[in-house]
């Protein structure tokens, strides 16, 4: 058993459960993934020895227990890549940060009319609530893509957390045509061309559960 276990949930649709995922993958971290199937009778029963939320992502980490997906991505930075999961300088990590609790604590629309459903690829027009969050997010990822664009091809250049949390959006947005200013469609497509994202969104795609009202349910 390896001192880095995560817990998370199905590929195809826990969004949450990617984003500490990819941060471990990106940074080359070995880990023992650990996957419960969500809204099955068995999954608390399942979850319950490792979750105090009964909700995934969870880092176990030797006898530390680290729940909530943005909780675990600073958790990581801090004591597994000495802080470098952010931006270096203090004002991009500054806003690096507060777009990632942004994500994580806002767009209930996205999360509720667009989940991420890695199968999923047709046109669903969003409601006028949905347009502005994606206008934020539009805004964002412009913003950021232009002031960065001579760092890298990331938000800030190199990859960071912010990318991490962005990158079931970038999921969403692909599946269900969201449009975007030309910088965010570049990074967009860049998240995607992610071999990480790529390689977590075929696992998704060969998973036989249908999950979709459960999720709409809990959304
Ligand atoms: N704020 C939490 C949300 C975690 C969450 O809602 N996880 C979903 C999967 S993406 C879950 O475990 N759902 C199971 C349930 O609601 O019973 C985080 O960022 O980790």
């Amino acid at each position: 058993m390896k001192n880095i276990r995560l817990v998370i949930g199905n590929k195809n649709y826990s969004s949450w459960s990617m984003c500490p995922w990819l941060l471990l993958k990106m940074y080359g971290i070995d880990f023992d993934e650990i996957q419960i199937k969500l809204f099955q009778d068995n999954t608390a029963e399942k979850l319950g020895p490792y979750s105090p939320s009964l909700k995934v992502p969870v880092l176990l980490y030797k006898s530390i227990t680290i729940w909530d997906s943005l909780s675990i991505c600073e958790f990581i930075s801090e004591n597994l890549l000495n802080g470098f999961g952010w931006p270096t300088d203090l004002k991009s990590k500054a806003n690096a940060r507060s777009i990632s609790a942004e994500v994580h604590s806002e767009f209930t629309i996205l999360k509720k009319e667009w989940p991420m459903n890695c199968k999923a690829s047709y046109r669903l027009n969003p409601s006028d609530e949905l347009q502005n969050e994606i206008a934020r997010i539009n805004t964002i990822w412009g913003y950021y893509r232009q002031r960065f664009a001579g760092n890298g091809d990331y938000l800030y250049g190199r990859f960071s957390i912010a990318d991490c949390m962005f990158a079931p959006v970038a999921v969403s947005f692909k599946s269900y045509g969201a449009e975007l200013c030309k910088e965010a469609n570049t990074y967009m497509e860049t998240l995607l061309k992610n071999p990480f994202v790529n390689e977590w969104r075929i696992s998704g795609r060969r998973e036989k559960e249908n999950l979709s009202i459960a999720y709409a349910k809990s959304a």
